[in-house]
């Protein structure tokens, strides 16, 4: 495992410490958010998908998403010196497996959703079996554009082979879905940080450290500077999903654009640190992830810039 900031010791100083208060959100990445923005709706336009697929895919692929794997893509390979625009493939890639996630996390043998990115969760609008072949096609549709990225940008030290494992790997059976699968079963189980870890490093952290890691591998990265980059992304995962769990406590349905007080029966990290003491541990992670990449100097500063958007987050 990436070294993390995270353990039952840090626990102990997020219960110490109280801070409470939002604050605003950080404009910086707007433009790399455009980017995939514009990409995304691009494709929404010309999926060539049967008319039962068309509505659905539209819907998913320009629903108002903060963007931030894909942003993560871009900044990565922006540290590793490539430019954004050259990344926007994959890093809509990273968008489309994220939204496959929401899209499966909302059904009803799921979470049960009825709010997603201010609209009505995809099965409510269009039916189970549409959701769940919208969501498969996004995941597909993602490795195919990591593939085509690939061929364009041909980096000498990593072959497609390993930038696709790398993205397969963090969705699989040890990623994101070994993740949901402990979490769904994990109600009325003892509240405990290891699972709690076990559960967020894999449900959400295994997409961003892959998101991060194929922007810059894409970008011909060292394998150093790849690991300081995963470290990051590691750490900036966690404190997002803190974000979440915070967020779903003290937020509105109306400012998040999904369910709040979903969590009531789950392990969260609000329950088992309190609002303050969440806050505290999510801005020790976001320290820590900076620390990571402190030696990349200038080209970092897009990592910097969308460390800030996670710390400062309102929705
Ligand atoms: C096959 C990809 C795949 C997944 C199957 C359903 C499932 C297994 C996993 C669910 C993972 C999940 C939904 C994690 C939650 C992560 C999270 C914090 C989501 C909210 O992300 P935001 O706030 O959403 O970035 P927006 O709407 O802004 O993109």
């Amino acid at each position: 495992m990436l070294p993390c900031a995270f353990g039952v010791r840090r626990l102990a100083a997020a219960f110490a410490g109280q801070k409470g208060g939002g604050k605003p959100p950080h404009s910086e990445g707007m433009n790399n958010r455009e980017l995939i923005d514009n990409y995304l709706r691009n494709v929404a336009g010309r999926t060539g998908a049967p008319q039962a697929l068309v509505e659905p895919l539209r819907r998913s692929l320009t629903a108002s998403g903060k963007r931030v794997r894909g942003i993560l893509t871009l900044s990565a390979g922006e540290a590793a010196g490539c430019k954004a625009e050259k990344l926007v493939e994959a890093a809509a890639a990273m968008e489309m497996i994220h939204t496959c996630s929401l899209i499966l996390d909302d059904l009803p043998s799921m979470d049960d959703a009825m709010l997603r990115r201010g609209a009505p969760a995809l099965h409510r609008e269009f039916g189970e079996d549409l959701a769940i072949l919208t969501a498969i096609s996004l995941l597909n549709h993602a490795y195919g554009l990591v593939a085509r990225n690939h061929a364009a940008l041909n980096p000498r030290q990593w072959p497609l082979q390993q930038v696709i494992k790398r993205v397969a790997d963090a969705v699989g059976w040890d990623g994101t879905i070994a993740g949901q699968a402990v979490d769904l079963h994990s109600e009325g189980s003892k509240l405990d940080f290891d699972t709690l870890e076990f559960i967020h490093s894999r449900k959400t952290g295994a997409l961003f450290v892959a998101a991060a890691a194929v922007g810059g591998m894409l970008a011909n990265i060292s394998a150093a500077a790849l690991g300081r980059i995963e470290v990051f992304a590691k750490n900036l995962g966690l404190a997002f999903q803190i974000t979440d769990d915070i967020l779903d406590v003290t937020g509105e349905a109306e400012q998040l654009g999904k369910d709040v007080r979903k969590d009531e029966q789950r392990l969260t990290f609000v329950k088992l640190a309190g609002v303050d003491g969440a806050r505290k541990l999510s801005e020790e992670l976001v320290e820590t992830s900076l620390s990571s990449i402190a030696n990349l100097g200038a080209p970092a500063a897009p990592l910097r810039e969308l460390a800030a958007m996670v710390r400062d987050r309102v929705r």
